[in-house]
């Protein structure tokens, strides 16, 4: 039987990997997209097929975190096996200048999306993601006992949410599961996050299109990993014979300095020279060091991840260098052949 999966947040990075990742186990994939004056289906644009084809696995559909009916209406009427619930405002500096929303999107929509599948009554399964971010200034290394204390609008909309579907759980003995993944990057890694931030920079000063690079707070530091092996724990979850929350990272941690340092390094630059600190990029409150312990879920799913930090600092920069012109499509791809780890982005060779 094919299982039918709902995504919400399916044009983001981790959708788009997952989507990926489920077509390739013959899932029926539909997505929550919002409509929007311009296209923002470029991270799903190389998988998605005309409707009318016969045989298509993949369906798109309108609808917002803030429209309770709507999401209600999708789930009567896709009725899915399992649901991943990646949408949010998920934007930390953001979330500063943008409380109110952040609350609406990221805390609500997640009850609205709860509330929708209680009352259609239809048994599915729940992925919620949660973030590292709801630790805030917890010491580390953190794991699924670490006392939330968080630090951002983001974090404590994420810190409600996750309550909320242990309580689904707990009340309605709904299969709901809070993957409580680190950071987590990519090619497709949304372009004003730091890692992405600085790759696509450096692009962008070999090309002469940009001479500096404006950062805030370089000494923060953060557990990141390979998003593509991320997104396979979020399904690890959701085939589990029981519901539960899990840790998802390397439990490897690098300040921000040290990603400029690498990435700058491996094109043979001294970020020293390109990069200056605009306040502008500060947080009211900062997180200042994420590390993960995900001895549960290495243990209980058998997730293990292959991509370490250098080799995700290399994809990203490669990756950015292809799409500047700077590196034939698939070259940066051939020494991670040899490691077993395939990061091939289909979308850059349309
Ligand atoms: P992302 O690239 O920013 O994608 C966010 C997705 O949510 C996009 O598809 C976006 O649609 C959609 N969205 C935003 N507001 C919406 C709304 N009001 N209604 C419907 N859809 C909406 O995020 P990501 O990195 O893939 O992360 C996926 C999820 O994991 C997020 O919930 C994030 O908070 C969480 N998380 C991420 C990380 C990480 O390191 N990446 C770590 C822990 C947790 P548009 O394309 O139209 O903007
Ligand atoms: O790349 P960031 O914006 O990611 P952040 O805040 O850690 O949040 C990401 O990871 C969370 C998981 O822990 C997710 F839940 C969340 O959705 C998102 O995906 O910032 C990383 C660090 C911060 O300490 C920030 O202050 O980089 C620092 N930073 C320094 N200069 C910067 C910049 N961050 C951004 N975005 N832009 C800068 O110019």
């Amino acid at each position: 039987m094919t299982k039918v999966a709902l995504i919400t947040g399916i044009t983001g990075q981790d959708g788009s990997y997952l989507t990926e990742l489920l077509l390739s186990k013959d899932y029926e994939v539909h997505g929550l997209i919002r409509r929007s004056s311009t296209f923002n289906t470029d991270r799903i644009d190389h998988i998605y097929e005309d409707p009318h084809k016969i045989g298509t696995q993949i369906f798109l559909h309108y609808g917002d975190l803030n429209d309770g009916g709507q999401l209600s209406n999708l789930i009567y009427n896709i009725k899915p096996d399992e649901i991943y619930h990646l949408a949010a405002q998920s934007h930390v500096r953001v979330s500063f200048d943008m409380p109110e929303y952040t609350g609406d999107i990221t805390a609500i929509g997640t009850t609205r999306l709860l509330e929708a599948i209680r009352r259609s009554g239809i048994k599915t399964k729940f992925y919620q993601a949660s973030s590292s971010e709801m630790f805030g200034d917890a010491p580390p290394p953190q794991n699924e006992n670490t006392l939330f204390k968080p630090r951002s609008p983001y974090a404590c909309a994420k810190v409600y949410a996750y309550w909320m579907v242990r309580n689904y759980r707990e009340g309605y003995n709904l299969f709901a599961c809070n993957g409580i993944l680190f950071n987590h990057e990519s090619p497709r890694r949304g372009e004003t996050f730091v890692t992405r931030k600085i790759t696509r920079g450096i692009a962008k000063i070999l090309t002469n299109k940009q001479d500096k690079l404006y950062l805030g707070n370089l000494e923060a530091k953060r557990d990141w990993g390979y998003a593509p092996e991320y997104v396979e724990a979020m399904y690890l979850m959701l085939q589990q014979d029981s519901p539960d929350d899990y840790v998802i990272g390397l439990g490897e941690t690098h300040s921000v300095k040290e990603f400029l340092e690498e990435a700058f390094a491996y094109v043979n630059l001294d970020w020293k020279d390109y990069v200056k600190i605009d306040e502008r990029y500060f947080r009211p409150t900062e997180v200042e060091l994420l590390l993960a312990d995900s001895t549960k879920a290495r243990k209980e799913l058998k997730w293990q991840p292959k991509v370490n930090f250098k080799d995700l600092v290399k994809i990203m920069v490669d990756a950015d260098m292809e799409l500047a012109g700077l590196l034939p499509i698939g070259e940066g791809q051939k020494i991670f052949k040899t490691k077993g780890i395939d990061w091939t982005e289909n979308r850059m060779t349309k």
